[in-house]
């Protein structure tokens, strides 16, 4: 099948063997009033092992959408009974906000300009009838691997390779959503920032890969003790979280970190991790000034001899 797939290409046939084995993680809904247009695709689709569900109009491509939220791929008629085919793009782009949703537009499209609004609306492909089986494939592949490609550059700018905490970016980010939060609601907020103690020692006494280990350790601690909360790696062994827990909450689970990370383990004979904290409670100003009390009160942690947390 893959053979008589690729025939064109065999870079193609080794994406196509590739994916085979996700596919039948990834589900795809046919919207189509059509019954031998729904049954054309679906038996294009079937032999990639993809899941696949219909829908007969835009009502029940909505109790659909709803009913499957980790829903993949939308292959989506334009003219259907109630909602177009358009209508239907701009109101999950818009009013739903699904944005990771693939949408590919299907259409017969005589004039061509079909084509365009349901790119125009948010449509990621389209494809005009009549199309051929490879067509069909090569555009779910293609913006499948796109989607792929896009999510990983995502995290990887996002997230921390090493801990696989937010970075300093993603921190800020979300820490302005919970802020902007914070104020319609107002409520005041918890900023921390914690930094490792004598950090520079472990490096030199154990090596570089002690060091990491040590990081790598706090973080899971630090995320399992603050499962709730806002965590980030804001550079080198410095942390921060953001919460709207009260401060007596978060200085107690501080403590109790730090208990827990005096009898962690991460590289032979290296002393126990220890760390520094300040902890501000306020109101939700801007993010910038909350993070520079938090490490004003970090300082005085330092000062008066480390391993605590300064309020
Ligand atoms: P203090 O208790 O005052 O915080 O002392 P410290 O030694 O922890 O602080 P200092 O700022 O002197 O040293 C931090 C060190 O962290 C310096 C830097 O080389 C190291 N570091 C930064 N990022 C990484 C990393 O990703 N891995 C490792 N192993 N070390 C790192
Ligand atoms: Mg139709
Ligand atoms: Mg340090
Ligand atoms: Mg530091």
């Amino acid at each position: 099948y893959v053979l008589k797939e690729s025939q064109h290409s065999y870079e193609y046939a080794f994406r196509l063997l590739h994916r085979l084995d996700h596919n039948s993680h990834i589900k795809i809904l046919i919207a189509d009033d059509s019954d031998a247009q729904r049954h054309y695709i679906r038996h294009i689709l079937e032999p990639h092992h993809y899941q696949i569900i219909e829908a007969r109009d835009g009502k029940e491509t909505l109790r659909q959408l709803n009913e499957h939220p980790d829903l993949d791929l939308l292959v989506l008629d334009h003219s259907m009974p109630g909602v177009s085919g358009f209508e239907l793009v701009k109101l999950l782009r818009q009013k739903l906000r699904l944005n990771d949703l693939i949408i590919i537009g299907v259409s017969a499209d005589p004039k061509g300009s079909l084509s365009a609004q349901f790119i125009k609306h948010g449509a990621d492909d389209f494809l005009r009838k009549p199309f051929c089986p490879e067509e069909l494939n090569c555009r779910v592949m293609s913006t499948l691997e796109r989607r792929d490609l896009l999510r990983a550059l995502k995290k990887a700018a996002e997230y921390d390779a090493l801990t696989g905490l937010r970075n300093r970016r993603a921190f800020y980010e979300q820490g302005m959503q919970i802020l902007q939060q914070a104020q319609r609601d107002s409520r005041h907020i918890s900023v921390a920032m914690l930094d490792l103690d004598h950090f520079k020692q472990i490096n030199d006494g154990f090596g570089h890969a002690s060091g990491d280990s040590a990081l790598v350790v706090f973080a899971r601690a630090l995320s399992s003790f603050f499962p709730d909360m806002l965590l980030g790696r804001l550079g080198g062994e410095e942390f921060a979280l953001l919460t709207l827990h009260g401060a007596d909450h978060v200085d107690q689970a501080l403590e109790k970190l730090r208990q827990h990370c005096a009898g962690l383990h991460y590289a032979v004979g290296a002393p126990p991790l220890s760390f520094s904290a300040g902890l501000y409670h306020g109101e939700p100003e801007d993010l910038e000034s909350l993070l520079h009390e938090a490490d004003i009160r970090l300082y005085r942690a330092k000062q008066q001899g480390r391993a605590r947390t300064v309020l």
